[in-house]
């Protein structure tokens, strides 16, 4: 009986070393260990034998199994290593010599004005707040005065999902969480409330020159004990003098959105036709909606969770598309989400 192992264990060594490939392999094991293999017949054999003899013997079947098994699963990593090694002799060979063709991308105009704006309101102290662009009603609405059928809300053609929820219309929906993340801070601390968000907004717009269904905004608070409008306008100039590195015209108006009292329209004078005789791209009038503004209204502190009695503070909605329009002199709004490559890679991160 041993000797019919011993024979066993041979054979399938011999056959083993004449596979070379996995279905061979296969039809081994199964042959082997399978339901009607060899080593299992040997095994289902042994009730006619005495209980002394099913010890040793079972035993010994046993160990073969798993030799044969292991061995059998050696075989199969040595095959497939060997598939490898043939499949590298295979494959051409590089020179690593010959140079590559460089073509690098380049950052979108709206990045790099983002990264500017971004730059300039951290060295004064303000933190990048990053914001989702589904948002609910009281976020985008609610939260900042703007209840529902309130005559505003027809200013912002919203995108409704089924669920009820929106794609944000404006980067306001995020005041009121930032309020009520640093609120404690600032009551606690005395630490103002120093934030700028920017993000991307959708509004279901008939497109022109300066419209775009889908554009980027910068929204920025500060919070603190004697805010005022003089604050608002110091950030305002320093913000535009550092982009443009250059003495820009401005013109404050009033502006009327439920978030903030008193409200403000700033715009800035065209630097396409430079202001005077009016082009597409400001809807020949000279200037441009840039950024309305404003000292936030008492009622979007108090839903925040600050008393405005004690505190004041400014809000402001910058248009981050179209400050790349006018920093890099995009006379059309919808180039900058052509994904034409031609109009994207003439501008490169020069900071
Ligand atoms: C708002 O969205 C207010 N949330 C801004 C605000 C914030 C006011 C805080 C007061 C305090 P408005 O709808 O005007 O406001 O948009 C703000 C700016 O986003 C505009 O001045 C403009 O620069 C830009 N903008 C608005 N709609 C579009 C559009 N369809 N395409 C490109 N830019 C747009």
């Amino acid at each position: 009986m041993k000797e019919k192992l011993e024979q066993l264990r041979a054979t399938l060594k011999s056959e083993l070393d004449q596979a070379t490939d996995p279905q061979t392999l296969e039809n081994l094991r199964v042959s082997y260990l399978g339901k009607k293999g060899c080593i299992t017949d040997l095994l289902k054999g042994m009730k006619s034998l005495s209980n002394e003899e099913k010890k040793s013997f079972g035993q010994m079947v046993n160990q073969l199994k798993q030799q044969a098994a292991e061995s059998i699963q050696k075989r199969s990593q040595e095959l497939k290593e060997l598939e490898i090694k043939r499949e590298i002799e295979r494959m051409p060979e590089f020179d690593l010599t010959i140079p590559v063709k460089e073509e690098r991308g380049s950052y979108h105009p709206i990045t790099l004005v983002q990264r500017e704006c971004e730059r300039i309101f951290t060295t004064m102290g303000f933190n990048v707040e990053d914001y989702p662009e589904v948002v609910t009603d009281y976020e985008c609405f609610e939260a900042v005065n703007v209840p529902k059928n309130h005559p505003a809300r027809d200013m912002q053609d919203t995108y409704y999902l089924e669920n009820g929820e929106l794609l944000k219309s404006q980067t306001s929906a995020a005041q009121n969480a930032i309020l009520k993340k640093y609120g404690p801070q600032l009551k606690e601390k005395g630490m103002p409330i120093r934030a700028i968000f920017p993000g991307r907004c959708f509004r279901n717009e008939a497109t022109d020159a300066t419209h775009e269904n889908t554009f980027f905004q910068m929204e920025g608070v500060m919070v603190d004990k004697n805010i005022s409008i003089s604050n608002l306008i110091y950030f305002m100039k320093t913000m535009l003098s550092e982009v443009f590195q250059k003495d820009i015209k401005v013109r404050l108006r009033p502006g009327f959105f439920p978030f903030v009292e008193p409200g403000f329209e700033l715009d800035i004078s065209c630097l396409i036709c430079g202001g005077d005789e009016g082009c597409p791209s400001c809807n020949h009038s000279g200037w441009l909606e840039l950024c309305p503004c404003g000292m936030i209204h008492p009622e979007v502190l108090k839903e925040g969770g600050i008393d405005p009695e004690e505190y004041t503070g400014f809000a402001f909605g910058l248009g981050l598309t179209r400050l790349a329009m006018m920093k890099y002199g995009i006379k059309d709004i919808r180039d900058l989400n052509s994904g034409s490559l031609k109009v994207m890679s003439q501008f490169t991160d020069d900071k």
